[in-house]
């Protein structure tokens, strides 16, 4: 009987294929089995066109556990915390089996190169793809990395994160860590480390070089174009994932990268950066009754019912254009963004443009909206305003001084001007 891992040979109705079984991923049927050909690519089969399963090879028996990692006195040490996602996984082809990275020994067997550059310490934090992250985890892995960082070893805090809500997690630390003293730096992988594109090797080699850095930021170390050839370093309340599948998907907006790092250990500034602290600071007291509200053509404004009904203290509206709304006719927002200021719920607007800022005064239908007490978030990405009013209504509550905090560029989330340069830079 063939187990994953086997080499095996899969006759079907008209083709055999030959490959390695590999585990069954929950995703896929019961009734498909998934083998990895030469090439690194995965098939399904339908096991109703298969005639006959050879197995040509048995797999390898589990190696035994690896040695411990010898430390490098002359070299710093960094904190991998593992959260999830497809950089935290791992197909044994000894076994098929898939694991997850969570060991100093698993991150270092997956890029021995890290060694290079720094003594690796590891710890899982979270097991759940970033689809499933929740503002609970944020506390739960802020209070984890505040622990590593008040650690005299350690120079540095790598997170490995699943990529899809990655740039939540990095804002919402960035407002959630005042005062750093050391980087914390996110990585995630768009391919897993069983195709031979995978992005896992060179995002973790770089992001281990920028967690050694002087720089007192959270930010996202990510491929900076589709080749291997270096990272971006993304301030982490500017950036976005900005397409499903591009190793290059992670894109600062509304700015440029804080710097390039290269796999060799160079570092190319591009930008102002914040400077070390001389000590850390966590604030993780949030407000979670906080909404982000996609604003489109026919919506039907009784969607504000819901959260005012629910108690919700903070609705961040992703207006059109400068921050529009519909404001006219039976679709306009307005009374029900009146009611829900007058109960005490801070409205704040973004743009789903995401490039630019938005704009009060510029057209009379916007003053109408300007009127209503709304708070307009300058060039702040919805994402970012969402977290960000969940910290500042964890502060206060009064409509006044939530607007005074939003407004305020806490942690580079807002810039004063903007050039044109940066667009889809
Ligand atoms: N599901 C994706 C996530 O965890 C996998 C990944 O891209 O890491 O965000």
């Amino acid at each position: 009987m063939a187990k994953p891992g086997d080499l095996v040979e899969v006759i079907t109705k008209n083709k055999t294929y030959k490959g390695i079984l590999m585990p069954k991923p929950e995703i896929l049927k019961s009734n498909t089995i998934v083998i990895k050909l030469n090439s690194g690519y995965n098939i399904g089969i339908d096991k109703k066109n298969i005639k006959k399963i050879k197995v040509i090879k048995k797999a390898k028996k589990k190696k035994a556990r690896r040695k411990k990692i010898k430390q490098n006195k002359k070299l710093p040490t960094v904190s991998i915390l593992s959260t999830g996602g497809t950089i935290s996984s791992k197909v044994d082809y000894t076994t098929g089996g898939t694991y997850a990275s969570l060991t100093a020994e698993d991150f270092v067997e997956l890029e021995p190169k890290i060694l290079k550059f720094a003594n690796i310490r590891a710890k899982q934090v979270l097991q759940i793809m970033s689809e499933d992250v929740n503002p609970d985890d944020w506390v739960k892995l802020a209070k984890e990395v505040y622990k590593e960082l008040n650690k005299k070893d350690v120079s540095g805090v790598v997170i490995t994160h699943g990529t899809d809500t990655l740039h939540y997690t990095a804002a919402m630390l960035s407002f959630m860590f005042p005062k750093l003293s050391k980087p914390i730096v996110l990585v995630g992988a768009q391919r897993s480390t069983d195709r031979g594109s995978s992005d896992t090797f060179m995002n973790l080699i770089c992001s281990v070089i920028a967690a050694t850095q002087r720089i007192g930021e959270v930010m996202v170390c990510m491929h900076a174009t589709p080749n291997d050839d270096f990272c971006y370093l993304h301030r982490g309340t500017k950036v976005r994932k900005m397409h499903t599948s591009r190793r290059d998907a992670f894109r600062s907006i509304n700015q440029f990268p804080i710097a390039k790092v290269f796999p060799d250990g160079r570092i190319e500034i591009l930008i102002d950066y914040k400077k070390l602290d001389g000590k850390n600071e966590l604030d993780t007291k949030i407000d979670k009754k906080v909404a982000l509200v996609y604003i489109y053509p026919g919506m039907n404004p009784k969607i504000i019912d819901y959260y005012i009904k629910q108690r919700y203290h903070g609705i961040i509206l992703m207006g059109t254009g400068l921050g529009h709304i519909p404001t006219t006719g039976k679709d306009s927002l307005i009374l029900k963004i009146r009611s829900a200021i007058k109960k005490g719920i801070a409205v704040c607007i973004t743009s789903q443009c995401l490039y630019g800022r938005t704009h009060e005064f510029v057209y009379s239908n916007l003053r109408k909206l300007e009127n209503t007490g709304a708070i307009f978030c300058e060039d702040m990405l919805p994402e970012v305003a969402y977290v960000k009013l969940m910290h500042v209504l964890g502060k206060t509550k009064k409509l006044d001084k939530v607007k005074e905090l939003m407004k305020k560029n806490m942690t580079g989330e807002i810039n004063p001007s903007l050039s044109p340069k940066v667009f889809l830079v």
